[in-house]
């Protein structure tokens, strides 16, 4: 299992020169993030993080606070992809928050009630791949598409994404996956390393795209989130 560390910034046209002279261009993709919850937030108000891009589910874990260093700037979440284990840990998850997962399809959240919910899967389009999905109520409550240019810092082995969010926010970041169980220090070390040679001179946590999503089109869940100190 991978540990990903990662601190946002905004890319100004100085860091896009920094970046296009010391960096190689990887490549760039375009992907559709779908983003699950149940109606009363039983995933995110823990702050895991259930989507599907591409056709794959992940699930951003959240781990146990305490490098304050690290979050002054940074994020870090352990990363799963297996299904299987994603499956077990979402319902681990909602069973401890106390959610009772029934399978009800019809089921309207408050935000449905307020035009806030975007749930995309109907009857048509159920797979067996969704079936757990309704089964324990999650519905996709946020979905957008991304424009993404990665580039990799020489020497350092760090990945810089550049990323055009669909509803009109572009957010950079600096990106390290180390192992589980090793020194989340030395990936910080690099992202500082990284952001130096990019010029980044903020010292305040920017804003990812879900962040600026539930803000703008999401009040209610935001403001649930931000009262759970989760954002
Ligand atoms: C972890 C998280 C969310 C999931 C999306 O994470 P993010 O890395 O921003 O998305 P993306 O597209 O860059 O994923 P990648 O391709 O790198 O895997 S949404 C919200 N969070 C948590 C979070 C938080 N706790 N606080 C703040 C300020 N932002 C986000």
């Amino acid at each position: 299992m991978s540990v990903e560390v990662e601190r946002k910034f905004i890319c100004t046209d100085e860091t896009l020169r920094i970046l296009e002279q010391t960096a190689d261009c990887v490549r760039q993709r375009e992907f559709h993030d779908q983003y699950f919850d149940t109606a009363d937030f039983g995933l995110t108000l823990q702050d895991f993080w259930l989507r599907k891009r591409k056709g794959s589910w992940e699930l951003k874990c959240p781990m146990s606070r305490g490098q304050a260093k690290v979050e002054a700037l940074c994020t870090r979440y352990r990363e799963i992809t297996d299904l299987a284990e994603i499956q077990l840990r979402v319902r681990e998850v909602l069973k401890d928050e106390g959610s009772t997962p029934q399978r009800n399809k019809n089921q309207k959240t408050d935000g449905d009630v307020d035009g806030q919910n975007q749930s995309v899967t109907s009857d048509e389009s159920e797979t067996q791949d969704e079936m757990w999905i309704n089964e324990l109520n999650l519905k996709c409550f946020a979905e957008f598409t991304t424009i993404r240019r990665s580039f990799t810092l020489k020497e350092d082995a760090v990945q810089v994404d550049l990323d055009q969010a669909d509803f009109g926010y572009s957010v950079g970041e600096i990106e390290v996956l180390v192992s589980e169980g090793r020194d989340v220090l030395s990936a910080l070390e690099k992202i500082e390393k990284a952001a130096q040679k990019l010029g980044l001179t903020g010292n305040q946590k920017i804003p990812g795209k879900m962040y600026i999503y539930l803000q703008r089109y999401l009040p209610k869940h935001y403001d649930a989130l931000m009262k759970a100190h989760v954002l």
